[in-house]
């Protein structure tokens, strides 16, 4: 009779397969526990008559390891299984792995939100070669002969009479305008342009620059003046205070540098301001009358006014960058604070 009972069990304990935890330790409980059935076969010694007893013993015991055994076998199979899995490195309960995504430069930021300001109050986009001829870049800006901008240590020549260079400034774009097209202009001009400057933290050889203007009848300095108190509270906030210095450039008269309240003391005065309270964003002045009579428009009728700005000073000042090589050098760490920018 236990002779059957020990058979049978031995068999099921052959045949028993776990591919889970669950059934490891279903295993566990019907074969190795206290209360397993291998258990109960040793609380049956008692009713086994005594010269049975050690033969029982002999095998019950063989039942145990046997049970013990496979039960090593099943652990190490599931280890083995669950090892595996592992090594695929898939894990379908994890999020999915997020693509990179770019972000927009500060300066193209900034480019498209001067760009933005102007053209919702009429200013159309004009662009122009970065390579001039002495004519549009100096000549019809009014430049005298022997200015000093002319000079070879500010301007990249690239052929000497007649003159070719690198543009120092958008003007000459806009020069482009006012001989193909008549007045009412009110064009804006982003570009790259080049200066023969040693570069540190302020100055770079090539940089960006946008620059506006307005001819029509009738236009005075007021006009100037509003749109760049527009310009400034649309940019920096509504509470950025405005100030016109007079100035002088070659193809304005009369001229001013534009400045705003200190974005980063408040007017108070700091490091940022030296102590001034306020910062230069530009220069802008009344059209000069040569300059549109250079460019084939009767001075009588019309005037204008016009502005430049550098883009990078305008986004350090709006992202606080303390050094304008940052915008070059592209480094990840600097790129992307401005991810989450549109
Ligand atoms: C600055 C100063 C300025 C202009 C640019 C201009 C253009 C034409 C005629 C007259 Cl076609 N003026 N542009 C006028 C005043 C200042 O730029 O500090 N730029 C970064």
């Amino acid at each position: 009779m236990h002779n059957d009972k020990i058979e049978t069990l031995l068999n099921e304990i052959t045949a028993y397969q776990a591919s889970s935890p669950e059934e490891l330790e279903n295993y566990r409980m019907r074969f190795i526990s206290k209360k397993s059935v291998v258990g109960e076969l040793f609380a049956e010694m008692r009713n086994v008559p005594n010269e049975e007893k050690k033969a029982f013993g002999q095998q019950i015991n063989s039942v145990k390891q046997a049970a013990e055994d496979k039960f090593q076998e099943l652990i190490e199979a599931i280890n083995q299984n669950g090892k595996s899995q592992q090594s695929t490195g898939i894990d379908l309960t994890l999020p999915a792995t997020t693509l990179p995504v770019g972000g927009i430069h500060p300066l193209t930021a900034t480019r498209q939100r001067i760009i933005e300001i102007f053209e919702r109050i009429g200013f159309n986009l004009s662009e122009g070669p970065e390579i001039e001829d002495d004519w549009h870049n100096f000549t019809a800006l009014n430049f005298p002969e022997n200015h000093p901008a002319r000079e070879m240590q500010d301007t990249f020549f690239l052929e000497k009479n007649p003159d070719i260079a690198l543009r120092t400034h958008t003007s000459s774009v806009q020069v482009r305008v006012m001989e193909n097209q008549k007045p009412p202009i009110r064009t804006l001009s982003p570009g790259r342009v080049f200066r023969n400057e040693a570069i540190s933290a302020r100055a770079h050889c090539i940089f960006h620059q946008v620059e506006g203007l307005y001819v029509d009848r009738n236009v005075g300095f007021a006009d100037l003046k509003q749109t760049l108190y527009h310009f400034a509270k649309e940019m920096f906030g509504k509470n950025t205070q405005v100030r016109f210095r007079p100035s002088y450039f070659p193809f304005t008269e009369p001229s001013a540098e534009i400045d705003i309240s200190c974005q980063l003391c408040n007017g108070e005065g700091c490091n940022v301001c030296k102590g001034t309270g306020w910062v230069e964003i530009g220069g802008s002045g009344m059209v000069d009358p040569n300059v549109l009579e250079n460019c084939g428009i009767d001075s009588e009728e019309f005037t204008g006014f016009a502005f430049g700005m550098g883009i990078e000073r305008i986004a350090m000042l709006k992202y606080q960058i303390k050094d304008l090589r940052l915008f070059t050098e592209n480094d990840i760490r600097f790129l992307r604070q401005f991810k989450p920018m549109l």
